[in-house]
């Protein structure tokens, strides 16, 4: 027989002694831990209720895929109420990822044909390879410069500059200029805004934002402080891309970048783009910048897998011809370096779906509205699933087969990530230019933790060698 959903194992009955004790393991800071230890004590689903943030929790690929189809037409995510409330308490309007039903859709669907469709890569690739041949060129620089033919440094503020200028110049079709020797400090501004802002999201998945900002918690004054910085470069740049529409409207024959284009089609409202420009620019930061140092910090760890990597990226390099877009279709251990370094250390420690119908998931009952979540950090991790899941090693992505419903890193269905055609582009010409051009070393340190900060992140600075090869 079926189970009852009260029969369901976890801690859900005292949410507020949830949130007490999981203040005291810091479980702000250690969500992912604590996960784990939930799977390990409680089995394959449970639920948990932590101050106002009530769940069930799954990890098995076959439950996600029961998860996802019954996720609807419209399927909703937590809505993370520290970022809604923000834009309530400013009258900014929500752009996509804070929209729900037939206005997400209706804006999700113009903005996919400009930002994720397979066709658009062409348009992206020219722009993205240049900012890559720029951040090679300044690791270049920098080498020289020191005199010991090497480059020894925490990547990770050059890895967000490089992740802003590439989201950038496929946003408005031209280049910040973000890797030169003298950083803007607006955009340097803009960048250390939006760590702040993650991580003053974290406390408030559990407290509602009303009650910090009712008892004045620095959370809030930061979280606020935070988008400010966003909102307002954000808009500073739309309004420089604005300002060339009307003085060279053809933009010399050049692709015009997703702004231009989304304004000249006039499918959506001039205050939909802007919303929604804004949160790709915040989202193409610390998303990518982040994983690329995660994948430099395992590939440090094993010099034959460069070798591996390097000798496949010269063979797509010559049979490729020039054509970038074929060659990135020619470099399968490149992409599975990326899903590899997801399934570790991924971006999101958990997928959510407010489900819209009853399902049965391990023999237990869920009604329909439930918040089910896949924790994707636990499964990635979890030595059923994976084999030797401890291991970092690409070539696991090689085999058809065992893909069903584990590589989802960047989400699934018609809710996935949008900037996920941008953020793997950006990451694969990366890796490519890097590979051909330099070694990683690290400094025969040990395992490196991480840390929740909404996103999740190192604990402390990955510091890296890098020399020309
Ligand atoms: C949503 C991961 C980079 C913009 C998401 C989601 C995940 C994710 C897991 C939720 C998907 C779901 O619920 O099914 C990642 C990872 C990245 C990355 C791993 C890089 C390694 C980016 C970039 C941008 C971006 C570069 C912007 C250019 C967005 C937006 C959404 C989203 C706007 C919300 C979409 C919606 O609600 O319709 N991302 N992301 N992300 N991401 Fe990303
Ligand atoms: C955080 O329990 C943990 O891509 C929570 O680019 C559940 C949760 C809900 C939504 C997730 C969030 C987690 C992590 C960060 C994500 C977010 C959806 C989009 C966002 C995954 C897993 C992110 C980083 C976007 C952010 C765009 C924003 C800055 C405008």
């Amino acid at each position: 027989a079926i189970r009852s959903f009260d029969e369901i194992p976890g801690l859900w009955k005292n949410s507020v002694a949830n949130l007490y004790s999981f203040w005291k393991q810091d479980g702000f800071r250690n969500i992912h831990h604590i996960m784990l230890k939930n799977f390990r004590n409680f089995g394959p689903i449970y639920r948990e209720k932590i101050g106002s943030y009530e769940s069930v929790n799954i990890i098995e690929p076959e439950d996600a895929a029961i998860m996802f189809k019954a996720e609807g037409h419209y399927p909703r995510r937590l809505m993370i109420e520290a970022w809604s409330s923000y834009r309530d308490y400013r009258n900014h309007r929500y752009g996509v990822l804070l929209k729900d039903g037939e206005d997400w859709k209706s804006n999700r669907v113009v903005l996919n044909k400009q930002v994720i469709a397979p066709a658009v890569q062409g348009n992206f690739v020219p722009l993205l390879d240049e900012v890559g041949q720029d951040f090679m060129a300044r690791i270049q620089g920098k080498i020289e410069k020191s005199r010991s033919n090497k480059w020894t440094v925490d990547l990770s503020n050059e890895l967000f500059k490089y992740a802003l200028e590439s989201v950038s110049s496929v946003l408005y079709g031209e280049r910040l200029g973000l890797l030169q020797d003298h950083i803007e400090p607006a955009a340097q501004h803009f960048i250390d805004c939006i760590t702040l802002m993650f991580k003053s999201t974290s406390p408030m998945l559990y407290i509602p934002p009303w009650v910090l900002r009712r008892l004045g918690a620095r959370t809030w004054k930061d979280h606020v402080e935070a988008w400010d910085g966003i909102f307002s470069h954000a808009d500073h740049c739309m309004h420089n891309i604005f300002k060339r529409m009307k003085q060279e409207p053809g933009h010399g024959g050049r692709y015009p970048g997703v702004l231009a284009t989304l304004m000249l089609q006039g499918q959506l409202s001039i205050e939909d783009i802007k919303a929604s420009v804004t949160e790709l620019m915040a989202g193409g930061v610390d998303t990518t910048s982040t994983t690329l140092l995660w994948t430099l910090y395992e590939l440090a760890k094993q010099p034959e897998l460069q070798e591996e990597l390097r000798a496949e990226i010269a063979a797509a390099r010559l049979s490729s011809q020039g054509d970038l877009v074929e060659m990135l279709k020619m470099v399968p251990l490149v992409k599975g370096a990326l899903k590899e370094t997801l399934r570790l250390h991924p971006v999101a420690v958990n997928l959510q779906r407010y489900i819209t119908q009853d399902i049965v998931i391990q023999n237990y009952h869920i009604p329909s509205g439930t918040l089910v979540q896949l924790g994707l950090y636990a499964m990635g991790r979890d030595h059923q699933i994976f084999q030797r899941p401890e291991q970092y090693r690409p070539s696991r992505w090689l085999q058809g087969n065992a893909r069903y419903f584990r590589s989802l890193g960047f989400g699934f269905g018609p809710r996935q990530c949008l900037g996920r055609r941008i953020a793997e582009t950006e990451m694969q010409l990366f890796l490519i230019h890097m590979l051909e051009k330099f070694k990683i070393e690290n400094q025969g340190e040990v395992d490196m933790r991480s840390t929740f900060a909404l996103i999740i992140i190192p604990e402390k600075p990955i510091v890296l060698t890098i020399r020309p090869l």
